[in-house]
Parts: C-alpha cells; structure tokens; sequence
C-alpha cells in the first residue's frame, strides 16, 4: 500500500494531445504529467464518445488480469463489468490459462465441463487421509500455490499424512518444496514429456494385469482402442518403461517400481497445484495429453473407490456448503448474467439491474497484438456448457463492428503474465491505437504505455465484502481449502492515499459524465450500502446481524453436522450410483441417459477414446481420439536455444501483486536477488548447466532467444533437473533497457521468451512451459555478453 511506485495522481502521458499530436510511438518513453481528476475524467468520459461517435459498436476494447484484490463489489467480475456492459466494449476474452490441459483435454474422457475439465474434490480430504497409502505429486506444489487464494491448512494436512505413514512421491523437472517439505522420491522428468511417462506406467499396468478390470469393463467405453495404441499393436511400439526413457529422461526402472507401487496400494494422484487441477505440466504443448493420461491412469485405477482419487489434501475439507454466500465468478453486482455466473444464485437473490453488453465482438487475450497490429485474430471460445463449446471458432474483427481504436486496461501485468508478451510493445505503439487509458495501482509493467493513468486504491482503502478463498462458478466451492468457511467485511482501513479512488468510485464517476451514473449505482448505493445488499442476500442474516458483523468484520460458518457433509468425488459413479454431488449449473442436456446417472459423455461412461474428439480429429491431427504421443518440441533439435524453460508460479508472490514496487517480498534473496544495488529476477539452473557455462550464484545472464532477452540474477541449484531452466512467471516490473545488444528487460518478464502460439489449431491453449532459451554472463557495466 505504501509502496513508492503507488499512482497517486492522474497522470497524463506529456506528448500525448487528445485534440491534437497523440504520439502513439512514444508510448513506454516519454514519460508523465499530473493532471487534475476533473481533466482526466474529461477525457476519458470524451474518449468512450468519440469513440462511438466515429466509429461505432466495438470500438473500445477492455483488458483485465485474471485476478484482483478480494471483494465482490470492487472485483473485475463485478464493478469493472458493469461499467464495461454499461458503454459497451469489444471483450478481449480469457482463455482458461490455469486449467489449460483439463480442459482442452481430459474433459473429452469424462466431462465436468462447468468445471472447466477438472476433477471436484468433495469430500477427498477426509477420504485421502482415512484409506490412501500413497500420494502422487505431479506437476504439483502446493507448499508453493496454496492450491488457489487458499491458506496453509494443506501444509497441516499433509503433516497429517507423512505421520500416518502416506508414501510420497514427486514428479517435477524441480525437487519443489513440497517435495522438500515432505520427502519422498523424486523422479526429475524432462518438461512436456509427462504424458509418455504416463502412457509407460499404463503399459505396465495393462501387461501385468495390475489394473481395476471390472471398473473397466463396466464403466468406460474404448479400452481395448486404447489398449492396441499403448501395446504398439497398432503402431508397432510397445510404450515400455524403455521408450519413456528416451522422452523423459526417467530410468526405465524407476516407472516399473512407481508403476507397482501405484497399482499394489491405493493410490492418491495429486495432479497440478489443487491436486485436482492445475500444473505446469498442463501449459506446454503436450499439456492436453498429460492431463488425458492421468484421468485414464485413474480410471484404470477404481477412480472413486476409498483411498484412489485426484488430491493433495489443498482442497475438500469437510464445510457446510449448504450456507449460501457468493464466490467472486458469481458476478457481484454486475447484474451480467451472460458472461458470470450470477444467474445461478447472486442475481436472483439480489436483484439489481441487469446489464447486457450490446456489442457481441471479442479478441481472444494472446491473440490481442495481433489483432492490433494485424487488424485481424482467430480463437477458440471458453464455454463450460458443453464438450463441444470449446470446438467453436470466433474471428476478430466481427462482420459490422469497428477495429478497436481506444484500449481501457484495468491493472498491469501484462508483460509479465502473458506468454509470448515481447509482441505487445508493437500492438501498444500502434497507429490504430489512438487512445490507451490503465486504471491501476501501481507504476509498473505496461502502465508505463498508457496515454492517461486513473490511479485506483488498494483494497485497504475501500470497503469491500467477500468469503475467503470462495470463487465460486467454474470453481465452485473452492473455499473448501480452508477448514472454515470465513465471510469478511473488508472495512476500508485508511482514506486513500493521494488522489487514488476505488475502482467503484472512479467507474461511477466516468458514468456520471456521461449520463448513466444512477444506472450504475442504482439511485446512487456507496460501496458500503452494495455490501449491505449482498449481506442481506446470503445465509448471514440467518446467523448473525449486519451490525454485529460491521462490529466484528467477520463470520465463521460453523462446521457441518456429520450427515450435511458432500459426498466424495465420484464415488458415485465407483459405485453405480446416480450423482450426488453439487453442480454449480444443473445441465440435464449434456447427459445422454438421463440427469446425474453416468457421467455426461456421449456414451455416459468413461471414454478412453473420446467421441466429442473422434469428431474433430481429422480436423486437428494434434488432437487424435486415441491420445497419442505426440511431442513436436522434443523432435526439433535444439542447437541454439539447448535448454528448457520452465516458468512456474512464485511462491511469494500472487501472480504480480507482492513483486517489485519496494515490495518486502522484492527483499526475500529467493524471489529477486541484489546485484550491484538493483534487484533482479532469479533464474535456476543445475550445477552441470551453470558449470559448462562458467556460471556461479549471484552471476548476472542473459536468458535470451530468438524473441527476447531478459537479464536475471543466476541461482546455482541441484534441485534444479539438468537441461532446465527455471524461473517464476509473473513478474511485474518491465525495465527496458538500451545496450550494445539493443534493447533488453532487466526488470524479468520471462514471458517475453514463452511462445505466443497455441497447443495446436484448435486447442487454443497457452503453452508458456514449451520453450527453449540458450544463457550466458551478463556484463551490466558493458550492457552486453561478457
Ligand atoms: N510463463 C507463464 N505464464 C503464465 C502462467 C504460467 O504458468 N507460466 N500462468 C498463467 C496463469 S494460470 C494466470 S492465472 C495468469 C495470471 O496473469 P494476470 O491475471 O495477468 O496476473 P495478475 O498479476 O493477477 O494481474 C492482475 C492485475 O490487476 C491489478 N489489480 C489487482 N487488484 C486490482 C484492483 O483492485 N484494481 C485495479 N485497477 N487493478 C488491480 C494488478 O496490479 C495486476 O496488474 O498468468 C498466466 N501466465
Ligand atoms: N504463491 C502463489 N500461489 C498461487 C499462484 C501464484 O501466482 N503464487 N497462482 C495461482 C493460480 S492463478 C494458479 S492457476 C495456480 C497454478 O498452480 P500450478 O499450475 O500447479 O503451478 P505451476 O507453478 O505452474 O506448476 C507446478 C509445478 O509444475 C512444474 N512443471 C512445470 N512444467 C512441468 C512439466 O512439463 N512436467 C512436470 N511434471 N512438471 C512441470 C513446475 O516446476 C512446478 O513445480 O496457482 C495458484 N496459486
Ligand atoms: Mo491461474
């Protein structure tokens, strides 16, 4: 809050003249001005006129982050949203980036598609720690995620677990802090090669007989399909523990022991951060193949039976979830029910005004550059409703709606966040591009392009109200993290400091300028009064009373009664039943036999060999029904760029939030490293890697490739697998600096050198974990290689 690049004022971009020069290159260099509200305001309000005025519906684009400062008035999905609905604007849409592979993937074998792919974790804590033996940590470390927005009741839980005697065993190119926290066996794998290591342990399951065979034959469909594809009946290779060898870089022993282990005890499998979601191993092109071979390893398995399912003890902690408050995905007071899950309960038990975003174009997020500099993008729609939804191809710009020429981002991650991210400095510098308006909190990343800067406060400077960890909607009930339920009233701590508002208020003050003021604030509710409504609207007046709540700032829901708790994940379907388990939407259409009995598939049975895919794949090749190996970066030859990169989430910070901007997380040696007075980005490698290239802890490099280069500090690492590279995405300064080399980031956007494209031509998922960088010292007094 008190950080020193806090935007305190309005700033205005110097050359840039709304009625005359605007010097659209100059943005990044030329640097800032303060103006006063009234100006700003003036201009923006005038910007979002002209812009309809000239050139009509579509016009303005919005650009968000994937996440914001906790609380449902103030959150994107809520204040930003129905501002945006309110003038209308081109939607520059998300892609799933943290589900990647669930959803372009496993989805097909199973459904659970409102959660976008993933498994649901009910009731997997109490389960996991009563009859599993073993935990498979994969592409996992929740010691560093805390699963998603969770706390460190986990760590408790697998303290738990390590005392009851719970095997560990850890498959990560990182020996991450899990698996330092834990212990166990760590098997370092080769980044993007998952799915053959999985494909192998299979292999060894279907010829030793060691598999759930009455589970198969009476639940799935395409085993045998599958099968002929893994023995190499089909192709004429046999996926031994020898072929993954080649691929993974994991001696062929050690998969027969995992792969015994596996099927002798019962077996959690922990895949990506919430053990039921998520993983590294998910953004890389192969990702969709990962994700599909673990959902099939565990149906082979008896998926749902005591002891054998997806978790990491991070989620599933029995809660009362009949308590209704709404996650942030719900909408808070946007009243869109198109674009957030607000109709499924917010809306209804909060009527507010409804808000429609006329204008029905959008961009697809990594494709934003392209769209700006090359006038047109293609993408592949996020839609849970359905399998099929994700098959939908949209184009930019759509017939009868304008090219965008006014850009309102809301935060300032960009560079650091999204992959292939060295092509937004064009797209900001564009022509076409005649106004760029960021409303955010701090200086830092592509704030520095803007032409007008709208300083918001931070979350201590407001009133806000929300439940801790609850997003609700695509990931319904993740509160379940935690071991309560904890509802806060976000009381505003201070007065904003400088001339920073809310985003609430400073939305409301555009409006008013241009007329919808009332609209947007309903007759004119504060925040405060918003918090009030949405109290009154949820469970807590049935347990306590606004004033005690204001007086106490928070509400613990009590713990369930033994007979309230959710069923666990799938038993259901181990055991022949219909589903009882939550969903947030009720989608009877999606089930082939009838509402909750099977799973919605076509078949309604697990499919090893989907029918949603079989229907596409002559489509997309890279997409077959039957999940090859197909792994086209392990193919090229590396001669330039010989080492992986892989680009995990910091552990200390969220995303960009605590990085940079004098944070005390800046200070941590682990997070950003002091050189010569500056703190720079830490970049791992192994002993062997740092060796060959004369490198020691502490040496400044150049982590370079065709796209870029980024200057970090090296640390020298043995938990670090040879041949990669290791570093946290999310960095949130961009330092451009000008050297004999040209320009090169000194702040560490590492995704300035992850590939912008897609998994494959209509998986239109981000891979930022498939990338190849070449390293070497830095001489910063030179500004070039030493
Ligand atoms: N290489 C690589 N890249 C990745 C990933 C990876 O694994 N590897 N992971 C991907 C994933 S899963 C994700 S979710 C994305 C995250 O990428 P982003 O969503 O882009 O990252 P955040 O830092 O969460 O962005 C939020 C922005 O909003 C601002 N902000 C926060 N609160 C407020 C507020 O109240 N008001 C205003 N006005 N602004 C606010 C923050 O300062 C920040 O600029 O990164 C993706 N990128
Ligand atoms: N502290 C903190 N917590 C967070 C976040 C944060 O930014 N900071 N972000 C939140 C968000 S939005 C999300 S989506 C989740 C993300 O949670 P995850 O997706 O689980 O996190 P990652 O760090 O991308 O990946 C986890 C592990 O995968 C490994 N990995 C990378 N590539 C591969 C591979 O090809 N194969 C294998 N086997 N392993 C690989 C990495 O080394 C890392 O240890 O975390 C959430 N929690
Ligand atoms: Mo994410």
């Amino acid at each position: 809050m008190y950080s020193e690049k806090r935007l305190l004022y309005p700033m205005k971009r110097v050359d840039f003249d709304p009625n005359g020069e605007r010097n659209p290159q100059n943005r990044g260099i030329s640097g800032y001005e303060r103006i006063s509200w009234d100006k700003a305001l003036d201009i923006v309000a005038g910007e979002i006129r002209r812009m309809k005025k000239d050139y009509g519906p579509g016009a303005i684009a919005m650009v968000t982050g994937a996440h914001h400062q906790w609380g449902n008035i103030n959150y994107y999905l809520s204040a930003m949203l129905r501002f945006g609905n309110l003038i209308g604007f081109t939607r520059v849409e998300p892609s799933p980036i943290s589900w990647e592979g669930w959803y372009w993937g496993a989805m097909h074998h199973y459904g659970n598609s409102l959660r976008l792919g993933t498994p649901s974790f009910y009731g997997t804590t109490e389960d996991c720690l009563q009859h599993a033996e073993v935990i498979v940590f994969w592409s996992s470390d929740p010691e560093s995620t805390s699963g998603v927005y969770g706390g460190f009741e986990g760590t408790e839980r697998r303290l738990w677990a390590k005392r009851l005697g719970i095997e560990f065993v850890h498959i990560d190119p990182y020996l991450t802090h899990s698996a330092q926290f834990l212990g166990g066996k760590w098997l370092p794998i080769k980044p993007g090669t998952d799915s053959a290591l999985a494909i192998a342990i299979m292999h060894e399951w279907m010829i030793s007989g060691s598999y759930d065979k009455e589970y198969v034959a009476s639940k799935t469909t395409g085993f045998d399909e599958w099968r002929a594809y893994v023995l190499g009946e089909e192709d004429g290779t046999p996926k031994t523990p020898e072929w993954q060898e080649a691929e993974t870089g994991v001696p062929a022993k050690d998969v027969r022991s995992l792969a015994q282990l596996w099927a002798s005890k019962k077996t959690y499998l922990a895949a990506g951060g919430l053990g039921a979601g998520f993983g590294g191993a998910c953004r890389t092109e192969t990702g969709a193949q990962w994700a599909r071979s673990v959902v099939m390893m565990m149906a082979m398995q008896g998926w749902g039976k005591p002891g054998i399912n997806f978790g990491n003890l991070q989620i599933g902690a029995p809660q009362d979830l009949n308590f209704y408050f709404p996650g942030y995905a719900e909408g808070g007071i946007s009243g869109d029910l198109n674009n957030t899950a607000s109709a499924a309960n917010n809306y209804c038990r909060m009527p507010h005004i409804i808000t429609i975003n006329p204008v029905k174009q959008s961009v697809p997020r990594q494709r934003l550059a392209e769209a700006i500099v090359e006038g047109h993008a293609e993408g592949y729609a996020w839609d849970g409703f359905s399998i099929e939804g994700q098959f939908a191809e949209y184009s930019y710009p759509r017939p009868g709606y304008s090219r965008i020429h006014m850009l309102y981002r809301y935060g300032s991650s960009s560079f650091g966040t999204t992959p292939g991210s060295n092509r937004l400095v064009e797209a900001y510098r564009h022509s076409s591009l005649e106004f760029i308006v960021n409303q955010s909190i701090w200086m830092e990343n592509e704030a520095q392009f803007a032409d007008i800067i709208l300083p918001a406060c931070t979350a201590l400077e407001r009133d806000d109200i929300s439940e801790w960890a609850n997003c609700g909607g695509y990931i319904q009930h993740a509160q379940s993290q935690l071991n309560h339920r904890v509802v806060t009233m976000q009381h505003k701590c201070i007065e904003p400091l400088g001339e920073s508002k809310s985003d609430y208020q400073i939305f409301l003050d555009i409006l008013t300028r241009l007329g919808y003021g009332g609209m947007f604030s309903e007759g004119g509710c504060s925040e405060l009064a918003w918090c009030e409504r949405m109290f009154n609207s949820t469970d807590l007046p049935k347990q306590t009373t606004w004033k005690k709540f204001l007086q106490k700032g928070y509400h613990v829901v009590p713990p369930p009664k033994d007979d309230d708790k959710p069923p666990v994940d799938m038993r259901w379907f181990a055991e022949g039943r219909p589903k009882d388990l939550p969903e947030p939407n009720p989608l009877p259409a999606t089930y082939s036999i009838g509402f909750g009995d099977g799973l919605p598939t076509q078949s309604g049975k697990f499919e090893f060999v989907p029918s949603s895919l079989r229907r596409i794949e002559q489509i997309d090749p890279a997409r077959p029904a039957v999940n090859r190996y197909i792994n086209r970066a392990s193919t090229v030859k590396q001669t330039f760029f010989p080492l992986q990169l892989v680009t995990n989430h910091p552990v200390y910070s969220f995303h960009t939030h605590a990085d940079g901007k004098n944070s005390h997380i800046s200070m941590i040696d682990e997070h950003r490293m002091e050189v010569g007075g500056y703190r720079y980005w830490v970049l791992r490698l192994s002993s062997r890697d740092a060796e060959t290239r004369g490198l020691q802890r502490g040496n400044l490099v150049r982590v370079y490739n065709s796209q870029a280069s980024v200057i970090c500090a090296v640390d020298v690492s043995q938990l670090v697998k040879a041949g990669v590279a290791r570093g946290n995405e999310s960095c949130a300064e961009l330092d451009m600096i000008e050297t004999s080399i040209g320009l090169v980031d000194r702040g560490g956007c590492l995704n300035l050198l992850t590939p912008g494209g897609k998994m494959s031509s209509t998986a239109d998922g981000i891979m930022p974990n498939t990338c190849w960088v070449e390293v070497e010292k830095w001489d910063s007094k030179l500004g070039k290689a030493a």
